[in-house]
C-alpha cells in the first residue's frame, strides 16, 4: 500500500516538475518578448536563434525546406525551435527536481545561447541585443528554482502524510501566478512590438507616388492570352512570390530611412532620404523577377510594374565609372537593414538597362514584404544578385575583395537568369477530355527576350507554340499550343529559345550554384 502511494506521489511530482520546466521556458520567452519591445523585436531569442539557424543551414537543406514547405518554411522553422525548446524544458524541469541549482543553471545556459545568437546577427545593434534573452533566462531560472523548491521542500502540515512531504498548495499557487504573469508579459510585449512598427506603417500610408517622367509602355493587349489556367501577365502584389531570410519582416520608417553610396571609385559619397528619391525623375518599367532557387516548372517567378530611380544616374552623380570605362569597382554590394548583402556587376547596372532603386510595385508603394521603402531591381539577373529589399547601403567594391551573403554559401558570384519555360495548363495529372486541349504557359529569358517556344508530346516532334506578343525583352512571354489530345497517358514537354538563338537545354542541373537548367514536363491522362 505504502509503496503504491509513494510511486503515485513520485509520478505526480515528476509531472509537476516537467510542468515547472515548461512554465520556466514559457516565462523566459514571454519576458524576453517584453524586453525585446524595449530593444528591438528582432532581438527576441526565437527570432535570433531562427535567424542564426537560417544563416548556418547548408544550401542543400535550405533548398529542401523551400521545396517542401515553400513560403511556410519560416513558420516551420520557428515551430521546430519551439518544440525543441519545450522538450528541453521538460528535461530541465525533471533535472531541477533532483538538483535545483543545476536546473536553473541550465535555463541560464539557454539564455546565453539566445543572447549570443542575438548579438552575432548581422543587423545586431550591439550588446543590448543580448538583454531580451538574458533577462528572460533569469526570470525563467528564478521561477524554476521557486517551483522546484515547492516540489522538494517538505512543510510540516498537520494531517498531511509525511511521504507526500511537499508543498502542493504552494506549488499550485506559484505556478498559477507565474503562468498568469508570463501570459501578461507576453501579451504586453507583443502589443508593444506591434506598436513599434506603427510609424513605418503610417509612413507607407502617407506615400503618394509621383507620376513617372518615363512611363512604361502600356502592356500590349496581345501580350495577354485568354487561356484559363495561364499565369496572369502581371502578378498581383499579394500573390507575388516571396524569398528572403527575414523571420521578422523589417518595418522601416520611410521618414528616417537613408541610403548611402560609397566605396571604391566614388568621387562624391552620397546620401539620400526617401523624399530625395521621390523628388527625382522616376522611371516606370515592366520587369519579371526570378529566384535562383526556382525549380524547373516552379513558382518563384513573378511579373510587376516597378517605379523607381535609375540606379546608373545615382552612380554617375557619385562619380562612379563602369569597369569598361576604367572604373576600379566591378561589384556593387547592396546591404539591407536586416544585414543581407547582395553583389551585382557594376557593368550590368551601368550598361543602359533599366536597373533601378524601386519605390513602387504595381502602382503602390512597395509592400513591406517586398522591400519597403526601397529595393533594387536589375533586369536579367536572379534576385539574389540584384534585388536587395529594405536596402540602406550601396558599396562599390570588387568581386575579388568581397563575397556577399549567398556567395559565402557557395552560390555563384554572377548569375544571369537562365532561359526557362513553364507549362501552366494542363496541371500535372490532369484528366482532360480527348479533342483539342490548350497547352499554355510562360517563358522567360530576361534582358534577352524569348524568340520561340516549342511543345512536344511524348516522343513526337517539336511543334512551335503560338507566342503572345512580347512586351519587352525584360518581361516573360506567354505562349499556347492547341493539342489534338488522344486518349491515354501522355507527357507534354516545353522548351524555349531566347533571342540569342540559344535553345533551352535538356540537361537538368540543380538550383545551386547558378540556377536550374532543364525542361518542364507535365504528365496527363486523356479520357
Ligand atoms: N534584404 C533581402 N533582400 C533580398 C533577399 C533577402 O533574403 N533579403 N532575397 C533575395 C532573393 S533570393 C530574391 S529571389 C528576391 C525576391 O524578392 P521578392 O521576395 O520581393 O519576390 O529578393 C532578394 N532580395
Ligand atoms: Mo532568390
Amino acid at each position: 500500500m505504502t509503496t503504491v502511494r509513494i510511486t503515485r506521489t513520485a509520478l505526480t511530482r515528476g509531472t509537476l516538475a516537467a510542468l515547472s520546466g515548461l512554465l520556466a521556458g514559457f516565462a523566459s520567452l514571454t519576458v524576453a518578448e517584453l524586453v525585446s519591445a524595449a530593444v528591438r523585436p528582432e532581438a527576441s531569442p526565437v527570432t535570433a536563434v531562427g535567424g542564426a539557424a537560417i544563416d548556418r543551414t547548408p544550401a542543400g537543406v535550405k533548398d529542401w525546406a523551400i521545396r517542401n514547405f515553400g513560403e511556410n518554411d519560416k513558420f516551420v522553422l520557428q515551430l521546430g525551435i519551439v518544440v525543441v525548446l519545450a522538450l528541453f524544458a521538460v528535461v530541465v524541469g525533471l533535472l531541477a527536481l533532483r538538483h535545483r541549482r543545476t536546473g536553473s543553471a541550465a535555463v541560464l545556459v539557454f539564455g546565453a545561447v539566445g543572447a549570443a545568437a542575438a548579438v552575432s546577427r548581422p543587423d545586431s545593434t550591439g550588446a543590448v541585443d543580448a538583454l531580451p534573452s538574458l533577462v528572460g533566462a533569469v526570470a525563467g531560472a528564478v521561477l524554476l528554482y521557486v517551483l522546484a523548491g515547492r516540489l522538494t521542500q517538505s512543510r510540516a502540515v498537520a494531517g498531511e502524510r509525511p511521504e507526500s512531504g511537499w508543498d502542493r498548495r504552494g506549488f499550485l499557487l506559484a505556478a498559477t501566478a507565474a503562468a498568469a504573469a508570463s501570459t501578461a508579459a507576453g501579451a504586453v510585449g507583443r502589443t508593444l512590438n506591434g506598436r513599434s512598427s506603427q510609424d513605418a506603417i503610417a509612413s507607407r500610408a502617407a506615400v503618394k507616388l509621383p507620376a513617372p517622367v518615363s512611363p512604361a509602355r502600356p502592356i500590349p493587349a496581345g501580350a495577354r492570352l485568354r487561356v484559363p489556367g495561364i499565369s496572369s501577365f502581371t502578378t498581383p502584389n499579394d500573390r507575388f512570390y516571396r524569398v528572403d531570410t527575414a523571420l521578422v519582416v523589417p518595418k522601416v520608417d520611410a521618414n528616417s530611412w537613408r541610403l548611402r553610396i560609397h566605396g571604391q571609385g566614388v568621387r562624391r559619397e552620397l546620401e539620400f532620404t526617401y523624399q530625395d528619391l521621390l523628388n527625382r525623375p522616376l522611371i516606370e518599367r515592366e520587369i519579371t523577377l526570378t529566384c535562383v532557387s526556382n525549380e524547373v516548372g516552379g513558382p518563384y517567378v513573378g511579373h510587376a510594374r516597378w517605379i523607381g530611380v535609375r540606379l546608373a544616374d545615382l552612380l554617375k552623380e557619385a562619380g562612379v565609372k563602369s569597369p569598361s570605362r576604367g572604373g576600379p569597382a566591378d561589384q556593387l554590394v547592396s546591404r539591407s537593414v536586416d544585414g543581407m548583402t547582395l553583389g551585382t556587376p557594376v557593368e550590368d547596372v551601368m550598361d543602359g538597362r533599366d536597373a533601378m532603386l524601386a519605390l513602387g510595385m504595381n502602382g503602390e508603394p512597395l509592400p513591406f514584404v517586398h522591400g519597403f521603402p526601397v529595393r533594387m531591381i536589375v533586369p536579367g539577373l536572379y534576385g539574389y544578385v540584384s534585388a536587395c529589399k529594405w536596402i540602406e547601403d550601396i558599396e562599390l567594391t570588387t568581386f575579388d575583395d568581397y563575397d556577399p551573403y549567398w556567395v559565402k554559401r557557395k552560390w555563384a558570384k554572377r548569375a544571369p537568369i537562365k532561359t526557362q519555360s513553364r507549362i501552366d495548363t494542363p496541371k500535372p495529372f490532369a484528366r482532360p477530355q480527348a479533342g483539342t486541349v490548350v497547352v499554355a504557359g510562360v517563358a522567360w529569358a530576361q534582358h534577352r527576350g524569348i524568340d520561340k517556344v516549342e511543345v512536344r508530346v511524348d516522343d513526337g516532334p517539336w511543334r512551335p507554340a503560338q507566342l503572345a506578343e512580347q512586351d519587352t525583352v525584360d518581361t516573360w512571354r506567354q505562349w499556347s499550343y492547341p493539342w489534338k489530345a488522344t486518349p491515354g497517358g501522355h507527357t507534354i514537354t516545353v522548351r524555349a529559345t531566347d533571342a540569342t538563338g540559344e535553345v533551352q537545354t535538356e540537361k537538368r542541373t540543380r538550383t545551386i550554384p547558378d540556377g536550374v537548367s532543364g525542361r518542364h514536363s507535365v504528365v496527363v491522362t486523356v479520357d
